[in-house]
């Protein structure tokens, strides 16, 4: 297949979207892309088996299953299950990182440690109802889709009690987190001022391995941030990945909003599927009461100034102001006072995001051009990303927002339409950035291209 040029239609799209996430098959898991991440990667697993159920609902369930096999005693799904077969110098920090600093973690599945200690935002359930969605759309499987619903709900179930317990002990509905890493956007404005606190105490031996695999280390964190990650984990493991002693402990600590958006929905898909599988009404009860906390604490992180959403840096005991992407955590969350929704709204169109008029595509950047740390090349402080407009169009659909959500899957899809799977783009020129082929945004494009198929609803 020439993967040079452009693909000519949406039907060679779709084909060469399927390659991408076969080639990347390493056999029940997805690597998240060929070089860069030679692993399986949490949300980018639960992304990867949406696109997947469009040809293969069965192994679109067990890409599922493989991550949640890996699932802590706790309850936590780990941000990475370790690929055995990678080189040692395919990437950093790897499994023997993990273990090498005392992971002896009464929680952790297995040992040698096969898993990081993070975790990363749950979009896992979200994912469980799609392929069930996308079975019944196909007419297939539904009976095996059940029956995977069926096993994997008291797994979901004990992830999302972790997030709620673990990590929101103030029962904020706020979900915290020990690491940039765990957000999903790492090298965000918003975990510079968090991060800057941090002091770097120790002399770290390490090799970067992420530099070797993009064409400009422009496009990825800076040494200075990546020596703080670094930091964080070496202290997060000397700690045998203890929860207690991280919160008590840590000079990093975040309320991260659009974690806790993305939990909000991720309740809201399991409630559904507690219905679907039978699950006791007590169950019911405790998401219900979940999803009302996390609704009221996103209220609370309202920052009527910048019509946005902000974190919060339980360190500093302040809000965290940057207009990022995350911002828009209330329109993941759905529902939300209607004036701070329209106020939402009216910021995604602004010049701030999706309106600038610089765009190639009228699609959010990582972070507004009109913060001082936007640079429209490097990871998540200024590239869009396909996965996180998938998100927000799925949001917006399920909002009622149809003819927002269908303009934002038109634009998603002419940006991706050249057929590189790019990790991300730059927001002005529309080239592709970070890894190619990297397997999540080849799972968007399929949902994307199928759910044109379904219904057309352009504006
Ligand atoms: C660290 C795999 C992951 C994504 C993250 C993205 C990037 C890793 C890295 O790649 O993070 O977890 O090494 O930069 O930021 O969202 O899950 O695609």
């Amino acid at each position: 297949m020439d993967t040079m040029t452009p693909p000519k239609d949406a039907a060679e799209l779709a084909a060469r979207a399927t390659a991408v996430l076969e080639g990347n098959d390493m056999g029940g898991w997805t690597r998240a892309a060929p070089n860069l991440y030679p692993h399986q990667w949490s949300w980018d697993s639960a992304f990867i088996a949406i696109g997947i159920a469009h040809y293969d609902v069965g192994r679109a369930a067990e890409e599922l299953r493989c991550l949640l096999g890996h699932q802590w005693a706790t309850g936590k799904v780990p941000h990475i299950v370790f690929n055995p077969d990678a080189p040692p110098e395919s990437y950093f920090p790897g499994p023997e990182h993990w273990a090498s600093a005392a992971l002896d973690a009464p929680e952790a599945p297995s040992k040698p440690a096969t898993t990081s200690g993070l975790c990363q935002p749950p979009v896992h359930a979200i994912a469980a109802k799609r392929i069930l969605e996308v079975a019944d759309g196909r007419g297939v499987a539904r009976a095996g889709a059940l029956a995977f619903l069926r096993e994997v709900y008291p797994k979901l179930f004990a992830w999302h009690r972790y997030l709620a317990t673990h990590r929101d002990p103030e029962e904020s509905g706020l979900v915290t987190i020990y690491h940039p890493w765990e957000s999903g956007t790492d090298n965000s404005p918003r975990w510079s001022g968090p991060l800057d606190r941090v002091e770097v105490e120790e002399k770290l031996e390490y090799e970067r391995r992420d530099l070797q695999h993009v064409a400009d280390p422009s496009e990825r964190p800076t040494q200075a941030v990546y020596d703080r990650f670094i930091w964080l984990v070496e202290l997060i493991t000397r700690s045998g990945c203890d929860d207690a002693v991280t919160y008590a402990t840590s000079p990093f600590l975040v309320k991260d909003v659009l974690m806790s958006a993305i939990l909000v929905r991720a309740n809201e898909a399991l409630l559904e599927i507690s219905e679907l599988v039978g699950a006791p009404e007590s169950d019911r009860d405790v998401m219900r009461a979940w999803i009302s906390r996390g609704r009221r604490g996103l209220e609370g992180c309202w920052d009527p100034g910048l019509g946005l959403c902000l974190d919060y840096d339980l360190r500093a005991g302040a809000p965290i102001e940057a207009r990022t992407v995350a911002g828009f955590a209330p329109l993941v969350a759905g529902a939300g006072p209607a004036d701070q929704w329209r106020e939402l709204l009216r910021t995604f169109d602004s010049a701030q995001f999706a309106g600038h008029p610089g765009l190639r595509w009228p699609l959010p950047p990582s972070t507004s051009p009109a913060e001082p740390l936007f640079d429209p090349r490097r990871y998540w402080r200024g590239p869009v990303w396909p996965v996180i407009n998938w998100l927000l169009w799925w949001s917006l659909k399920r909002s009622g927002e149809g003819a927002r959500a269908a303009r934002l899957r038109r634009d998603g899809l002419a940006q991706i339409s050249d057929g590189t799977f790019g990790e991300y783009y730059e927001p002005f020129t529309g080239e592709s950035l970070g890894s190619r082929d990297q397997s999540w945004t080849a799972a968007v494009a399929l949902d994307w291209l199928a759910h044109q198929e379904e219904v057309s609803e352009e504006p």
